[in-house]
């Protein structure tokens, strides 16, 4: 199998071989084959008397020493993984939440409050009185009922109140899954999955929509207080791919997930240049992006970003990748492995994200700019000791817009309908110009080559008159592959979709039709997607499970992917995962997360390796929803 289709990885992967340098993709090979019992979910070990397993072919035991059958333990390890997946998001979220408090205390002076407009329609929103207050007060009444979000409330989560359809909102209070704190979800869930609690798989996968249910609020205030904190994203034009990295520059990577860090640093840098030049690098300092963190920046600073997910390893082999500052998530160990073989500085800041062949300067909210200098300082030291012989810039370099948020999706269609900016949205699906939204988000993966699954779906659907929206890895890897441009566009959009693009390319002055996929952000970022779609279904009268909208996760790694799935299948969405997580041990598992969810929620999982085969299901998907709502063609 091919490792990547991303030319550049391409000819890093090359230059890894010829140095015998070992990568992902090498630790992989050494771990097969896998194990059959974790592959299929079918092995425990939530007690002492375990480890478990269960064997798949009915010869050997049915059940665990405690009882436990094959339901039973995939769904409890489902649930886990959800639950891990929730304290993620929402702990970076809960990260933005101190940040946006301390700024009211006056414990994080460098930080701006960019969006004051969004601080004060989200206190509306959630029934703050904001008239005549100061900012400072708005923000510290939002920053409270935020903390409150986390523990248990005595009554339903606001931010999920707030923002999902009524519809939704009495399903979910119907079967037990509304949501009373994100933090007391996940407790919840490692309670019901302890040693003897919950024993019905069905039950707990409830619990596991609920706790995802966290995830999305914990998401959702991640977003929110992003962008009131660094600006909501305004579309701009980006570059990406490891094209980018400069040889007469100082080269350093943003890496992981949380602004805090990210925004901090492509701001500082700019006033860094004149010590990066005294050191010999007439360019100055060259911020770049590696991950979510790196689609953060992109957005809000134009940043390119260089590699993601299974890719991170490789810019490092460029040989002018002089610092790496990671926070946290999808921060592979192995970084700290083949930055040791170059001169490449690989800098931790955050207390609970540490790995001990990696230099820590911790990174503090009340002196952010003076670490950020630090840290890029510590990028310099390391730029005076490149090898010239390791020098490798593979020249891959896309153009391309990023920073679709909400907000600027419905400026963008306010351009052809200002009074009314969905109609053009709505009118257009409804007859037929885009037949359907398709959500694209998740990870890139060492078991498909990288970004196959992304590419042949992406083109499969867009030749369909399917829009697609894009965040995390899966926006990163239509960055470097060049697709979120005009070029793109007019090469892969079916006729309606590309009529749709142009029009509304050419009110916005753009010289042709707009991508095909829009870049909505980070991988926190997917509640944008869902305010869309909410967006939509609220002013027509129906609920999200109507609506011709799907997700896909194409090539899928992490617990948080798994967290992102279940709330979209929540939330209404045929939702298509490219890597079958490990359920398929338990036929009972997988009927309810294929069929039973979707008599329930009207969202469902679609599992399907083959990506023609995903496109297709997808697209059936929303022919059938178009279908429903009486649109025959
Ligand atoms: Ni989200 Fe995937 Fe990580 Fe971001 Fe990428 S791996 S689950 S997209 S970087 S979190
Ligand atoms: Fe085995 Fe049951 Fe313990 Fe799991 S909880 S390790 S199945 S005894």
């Amino acid at each position: 199998m091919q490792k990547s289709m991303d030319k550049a990885a391409q000819a890093m992967l090359q230059v890894a071989e010829e140095q015998n340098i070992k990568t992902v993709w090498d630790r992989y090979q050494a771990q097969l084959p896998q194990c059959g019992f974790g592959e299929t979910g079918l092995c425990c070990r939530h007690c002492l008397q375990g480890p478990c397993r269960i064997d798949p072919f009915g010869e050997g035991p049915q059940v665990g020493t405690c009882g436990a059958n094959a339901d039973v333990m995939v769904a409890r390890g489902l649930g886990r993984a959800i639950a891990a997946g929730t304290a993620s998001h929402s702990g970076h979220a809960k990260h933005l939440v101190h940040t946006l408090h301390k700024w009211v205390h006056h414990e994080a002076p460098d930080y701006p409050i960019e969006d004051e407009g969004k601080l004060r329609a989200l206190a509306n929103r959630l029934g703050v009185s904001e008239k005549d207050k100061p900012v400072p007060q708005v923000a510290a009444e939002v920053a409270e009922l935020a903390l409150q979000e986390y523990s248990e409330r005595l009554t339903p989560s606001l931010w999920l109140e707030k923002f999902i359809t009524p519809g939704r909102k009495a399903l979910y209070e119907k079967m037990g899954v509304m949501l009373y704190g994100i933090d007391s979800s996940v407790a919840e869930m490692m309670h019901r999955t302890t040693y003897g609690v919950d024993q019905d798989p069905l039950n707990i996968i409830l619990g596991g929509i609920k706790c995802a249910l966290g995830d999305y609020v914990g998401m959702h205030i991640g977003t929110d207080l992003s962008d009131i904190i660094f600006g909501t994203p305004k579309v701009t034009a980006t570059r990406a791919n490891m094209g980018a990295l400069k040889k007469d520059a100082v080269n350093i990577a943003v890496h992981g997930h949380n602004p805090v860090l990210s925004d901090i640093v492509a701001r500082v840098a700019k006033e860094m240049n004149d010590e990066a030049r005294a050191a010999g690098a007439p360019a100055g300092v060259n911020i770049v992006g590696i991950c979510c963190t790196g689609n953060e920046v992109m957005m809000r600073h134009g940043v390119p970003l260089v590699a993601n997910a299974v890719s991170q390893e490789l810019p490092i082999l460029t040989g002018v990748m002089d610092a790496i500052v990671a926070d946290y998530q999808c921060i592979m160990p192995g970084m700290a492995d083949i930055s040791e073989s170059f001169h490449t500085k690989l800098i931790t800041t955050m207390s609970i994200a540490k790995t001990t062949k990696a230099t820590h300067i911790q990174f503090e909210e009340s002196t952010a700019k003076e670490s950020a200098k630090q840290i890029i300082r510590l990028g310099i030291e390391a730029f005076k000791k490149r090898d010239p012989a390791k020098i490798n810039i593979p020249k891959v370099e896309t153009q391309g817009l990023a920073g679709f948020s909400t907000e600027q999706i419905v400026a963008a269609l306010g351009l052809l309908n200002k009074e009314d900016p969905l109609k053009p949205l709505i009118d257009n699906i409804v007859n037929g110009n885009i037949q359907g939204v398709a959500l694209f988000a998740g990870c890139n993966t060492v078991k498909i080559t990288q970004d196959y699954n992304y590419m042949t779906m992406a083109k499969e659907l867009a030749k369909n008159n399917v829009l697609l929206l894009a965040t995390g890895c899966a926006a990163a890897c239509f960055a470097r592959e060049g697709m979120l441009n005009s070029d793109a566009a007019n090469e892969y959009a079916g006729p309606g979709l590309k009529a749709v693009l142009t029009a509304v390319g050419k009110a916005a002055g753009l010289n042709g039709p707009l991508p095909f996929i829009l870049h909505m952000g980070s991988c926190v970022d997917n509640t944008r997607a869902a305010d869309v779609a909410v967006a939509v279904a609220n002013k027509l009268g129906v609920d999200i499970d109507k609506l011709p909208v799907v997700a896909s996760a194409p090539e899928e790694v992490t617990e948080k992917a798994v967290s992102i799935g279940t709330w979209a299948v929540a939330l209404g969405l045929p939702t298509h995962v490219g890597v079958v997580p490990p359920v398929t041990g338990s036929p009972a598992v997988v009927k309810i997360l294929t069929e039973t969810a979707k008599a329930v929620f009207g969202g469902y999982f679609i599992p399907e390796p083959d990506p023609v085969k995903a496109a297709n299901a997808l697209f059936g998907a929303i022919k059938e929803r178009r279908k429903g709502l009486g649109l025959s063609n």
